[in-house]
């Protein structure tokens, strides 16, 4: 428990293990402090507060040169695993029910998944229907997928400066495709922003999962 006690520095404490366990690169002490997290906290507080934030911290260090890559592959399996171990949990809803198909992937050229999977989940959670196309996604598996399910929504996911403008690329072909004005698109990833989803012309932009379903309930329901 933190110095001033109470639940937010109980919580806090929670986070800080949850996080400082992906920084540690380990798999057994990312699912030792999920385990402890397990009943204090909910599943998506869990991975969003605590894992997630721990994942940011990698990319600092990564960045900084206090990581390297196999540091950094070890981190995303570990939080990876911990995510898994959490999924029965995750929140059940029927809002979304009937009401929304989403196609959810990462753009080609990219393959950065973690995040754009959390955002599968807590969708299905939310009680849309979801199909992930994964990671390093060509443009015509967004389209042959929205065509196939009759999606009302599509998530492209960028975590790379480099691989951003895939995000232009798959509005492009939706339009090419006589698909946009029967979809919505919803962008996120690090460098994606809100003014970036303007200039292309998504829908909308999510900053994180939470934002992603709360985003999708407000263009679908
Ligand atoms: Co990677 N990598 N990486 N990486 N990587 C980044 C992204 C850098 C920013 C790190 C850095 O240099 N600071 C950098 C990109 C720089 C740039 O912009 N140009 C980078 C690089 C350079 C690379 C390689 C090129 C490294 C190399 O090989 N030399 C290579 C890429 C190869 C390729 O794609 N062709 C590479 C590889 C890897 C792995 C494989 C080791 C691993 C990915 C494992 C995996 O995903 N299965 C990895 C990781 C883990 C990272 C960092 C450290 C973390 C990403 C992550 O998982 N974050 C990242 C640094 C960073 O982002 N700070 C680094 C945690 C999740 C939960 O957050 O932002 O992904 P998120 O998702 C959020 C949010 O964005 C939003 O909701 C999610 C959940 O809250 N969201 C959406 C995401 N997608 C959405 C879609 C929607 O529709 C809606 C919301």
């Amino acid at each position: 428990m933190g110095l001033k006690g109470g639940y937010i520095t109980a919580n806090e404490d929670l986070y800080k293990e949850l996080s400082d366990a992906v920084v540690s690169c380990k798999e057994d002490e990312v699912l030792a402090a999920v385990e402890n997290a397990r009943g204090k906290l909910s599943a998506p507080d869990i991975i969003e507060n605590g894992l997630s934030s721990g994942m940011n911290e990698v990319g600092i260090m990564f960045e900084r040169g206090k990581l390297f890559l196999p540091h950094v592959m070890m981190a995303a399996g570990a939080m990876q695993a911990g995510v898994d171990a959490l999924k029965d949990e995750m929140p059940a809803s029927t809002e979304g029910k009937g009401k929304g198909i989403i196609v959810n992937g990462t753009v080609e050229g990219d393959v950065h998944d973690i995040g754009k999977s959390i955002v599968s989940t807590m969708l299905q959670s939310a009680g849309f229907v979801v199909y992930d196309i994964g990671r390093d996604a060509p443009i015509m598996d967004f389209i042959n997928k929205v065509k196939e399910t009759n999606a009302d929504m599509v998530g492209v996911s960028a975590l790379m400066t480099t691989t951003l403008p895939g995000q232009k690329d798959v509005i492009a072909a939706l339009e090419e495709e006589g698909l946009r004005d029967k979809v919505k698109v919803m962008v996120g990833g690090a460098p994606a922003t809100t003014s970036w989803a303007k200039k292309i012309g998504a829908d909308c932009y999510a900053e994180n999962a939470s934002e992603a379903v709360n985003k999708a309930k407000e263009l679908l329901l």
